[in-house]
């Protein structure tokens, strides 16, 4: 099997989660850190532009976004299953839902006065502007929009009471076994209990402080370190994988051949360009050229990405 890359930084929640995903799986991965904000010079000639955190790359296929590193964890290892077949539309639903209103609450709490003000205390004054700055242009020209606090305060006893009567009435984890389910509200909560000021938003919770617990207990495999340039030259010296042959028509009309750009549509809509080599139900995939990475397949989920003619 050739090695899973994972490009991603310690404090990110959605690195968190595929880090989950990985240990979960007993995977051994190559783990290359990347810039927590633009520029990420190693990282973009293999996503072209996609500059969301983390990516997945194996040899010369790279996977964007959480929702579809764990369906491409599923078929290099299928046991134990992050989306089981007679769940998958439950668990995926619930995830989904978690990665953009769960998150959206956690990232209102997080950065709140008080809790920004831990979170940046090891900055400098000029630091902490260039990450605000660098946030506010990935918030820019997508569907999603910062979350007042006062709503996020409002609607936190709903979300949450919801999960800890669940866990409350029975059951290790969400769904019977660990699902993807789990390491998606985990990265969340994950998020929350990194400093003093939200961690109660968790911790009054018990069932649910105990579930964070035994998902957080998994672990995250077996790293070993990679630089940035080292990925590149992995790349560079392989061929994206073969295609699945199928039969699949795109709704839209776009067909293998096309000159597209994918781009997410919620926030960091960065367009990647490339020739549209493959979609299904779920996913995209885009050839692209770049001299430092060779011919990388850049692979996006369907569900949240949007597909344009070039
Ligand atoms: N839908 C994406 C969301 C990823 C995401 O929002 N990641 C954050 C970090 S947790 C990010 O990209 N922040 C900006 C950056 O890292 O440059 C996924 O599931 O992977």
């Amino acid at each position: 099997m050739t090695a899973l890359i994972l490009h991603h930084y310690p404090t990110s929640p959605f690195a968190e989660k595929a880090r989950l995903m990985l240990g979960f799986k007993g995977l051994a991965w190559q783990s290359v850190n990347i810039p927590p904000m633009m520029p990420k010079p190693d990282l973009m000639p293999l996503t072209g532009g996609y500059r969301k955190t983390p990516v997945l790359q194996i040899g010369a296929d790279v996977y964007c976004d959480t929702a579809l590193i764990a369906r491409q964890l599923d078929k290099v290892q299928p046991q134990p299953a992050l989306l089981p077949p007679a769940q998958e539309a439950v668990v995926a639903i619930f995830a989904a839902w978690v990665d953009s209103v769960v998150f959206q609450h956690a990232v209102s709490f997080v950065f709140q006065p008080e809790s920004a003000a831990l979170r940046f205390s090891r900055f400098t004054p000029e630091q902490r502007d260039a990450f605000l700055a660098d946030r506010a242009r990935l918030f820019s020209g997508g569907s999603a929009s910062r979350l007042p606090i006062e709503v996020a305060r409002h609607q936190w006893p709903s979300i949450i009471g919801r999960v800890e009567r669940q866990l409350h009435a029975g059951g290790e984890f969400l769904f019977g076994e660990a699902t993807y389910a789990d390491f998606a509200l985990a990265h969340c909560l994950w998020f929350l209990k990194a400093t003093p000021v939200t961690s109660g938003l968790v911790d009054s919770y018990p069932s649910v402080a105990g579930w964070l617990q035994r998902v957080l207990a998994i672990g995250h495999g077996t790293p070993t370190e990679l630089s940035g340039s080292e990925a590149l030259a992995i790349a560079k010296a392989a061929q994206p994988a073969a295609l699945p042959e199928i039969d699949f028509v795109d709704p839209s009309g776009f067909k293998a051949g096309d000159a597209v750009t994918v781009s997410a549509v919620d926030y960091g809509v960065d367009p990647v360009a490339g020739e549209l080599v493959y979609c299904d139900q779920e996913e995209i995939v885009v050839r692209r050229e770049e001299e430092l990475a060779g011919t990388v397949h850049v692979h996006f989920p369907r569900l949240g990405f949007a597909i344009k003619a070039q």
